[in-house]
């Protein structure tokens, strides 16, 4: 591993601001884990989620402290790592938040740029950029920390051929669920404490240039049924969106304050991926043992009336639970996990856009109203 310095000047000549995207962003590269246990947890990815084996890391690779398995669907990349013995940084992580995201990985073209680019604008450094190499070839990595314990990790790998990247191995077992239809991630949502909303949408704007997306889920009142606010956060070409949940005083104890009193502090809320067949995908994932929240039969009564048209039957969304909801550019199915988790704290959302490039706002009621009767049988409402 070869550490990498740049001179200050090659910072003040890189492209800033002056309308040009001084971070470009191909999208997003893996998601890490903190994980009990990253072998069991690869199993249920694989299993339930239908992931696909890709990478292993670990005591057989000359790995002494950590084993990690990487699982891939579609573009979605996900590492699980666990600590080989006591007294890690991982283990704490996990002491502290349970099994949660470490790492939100960025694709880049530049990771030295991305990460002086940011780095200059006060992003606090996690690691600077490192060289890493194997027979396959090069990648360059470098990371800053975000909300809470979590991380952004620069990803550049245009010279690389491997499986996933230097010091991993191909893992390659005869146990292959087959895809459910998972193809990209659509949205990573962070949940930030009282109050942190706006200085996290701040961070993303002047240290990443990300925008804020207009769109009519901002939510700028609570109401009896938001218990949250929320900004949607996006990079220039849109392929990264990042909404920042706080909560709110609301009449009853809002679901962020949940996740935060059991994560122990900001971090990913739920992970939103993408199908493009919703249906298909969800009557797999059920089949395969994944818990859904429920939303009340009479969802589906004035459903039509508020949707209007749509190309699915209402007849099959219902048994599946799915929820629809429409902007001026279209529509969009998407359907919420349970926390998969023993903490109430992180779910996956599944969600398939047709035109429609919102979050779901018409389901908020329907949806929180199904989180609150989570938290009463939890006992934390
Ligand atoms: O990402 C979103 O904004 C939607 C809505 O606890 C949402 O998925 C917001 C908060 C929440 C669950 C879903
Ligand atoms: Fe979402």
């Amino acid at each position: 591993m070869l550490e990498i310095s740049k001179t200050e000047s090659q910072i003040l000549n890189s492209p800033l601001g002056a309308g040009g995207d001084f971070l470009p962003i191909n999208g997003t590269d893996y998601i890490e884990l903190y994980v009990g246990n990253c072998k069991q947890a690869a199993h249920y990815y694989q299993t339930a989620f239908g992931f696909q084996p890709l990478a292993y890391a670990g005591l057989e690779t000359g790995l002494r402290d950590r084993e990690s398995y990487v699982v891939q669907q579609g573009k979605i990349r996900l590492i699980l790592t666990s600590p080989l013995h006591g007294g890690t940084e991982i283990g704490r992580h996990i002491d502290q938040h349970g099994d949660g995201v470490k790492v939100v990985a960025l694709w880049v073209d530049d990771a030295r740029d991305a990460y002086y680019e940011t780095i200059s604008r006060g992003a606090k450094p996690y690691f600077e950029p490192i060289e890493e190499e194997d027979e396959f070839g090069k990648v360059v990595r470098s990371g800053i920390h975000t909300y809470g314990d979590t991380v952004h990790i620069f990803v550049e790998r245009s010279n690389y051929k491997g499986v996933f990247l230097p010091n991993f191995r191909a893992w390659n077992p005869t146990y292959k669920p087959a895809p459910v239809g998972l193809k990209y991630i659509d949205h990573i949502v962070g949940n930030v404490g009282w109050n942190g909303m706006n200085e996290w949408v701040n961070f993303y704007g002047k240290v990443m240039g990300f925008n804020q997306l207009v769109s009519f889920d901002d939510k700028d009142i609570s109401t009896e049924y938001t218990a949250l606010m929320s900004k949607v956060m996006s990079n220039g070409n849109g392929r990264i969106k990042f909404p920042i949940n706080e909560p709110a005083e609301g009449k009853k104890r809002s679901q962020v304050e949940e996740y935060l009193d059991f994560y122990g502090g900001a971090g990913v809320q739920h992970l939103a991926v993408a199908t493009d067949d919703i249906i298909t995908t969800v009557t797999h994932l059920r089949n395969h043992g994944v818990e859904f929240l429920q939303v009340p039969d009479s969802y589906y009564e004035d459903l039509k009336e508020r949707v209007g048209d749509i190309e699915e039957e209402i007849e099959q969304l219902r048994p599946l639970g799915i929820l629809v909801d429409r902007d001026e550019e279209g529509y969009l199915l998407q359907i919420f996990t349970k926390p998969i988790e023993p903490r109430p704290t992180m779910f996956f959302e599944i969600i398939q856009r047709k035109g429609a490039k919102s979050f779901g706002k018409g389901n908020f009621k329907a949806l929180f109203e199904a989180i609150e009767r989570e938290q009463v049988l939890r006992g934390t409402l």
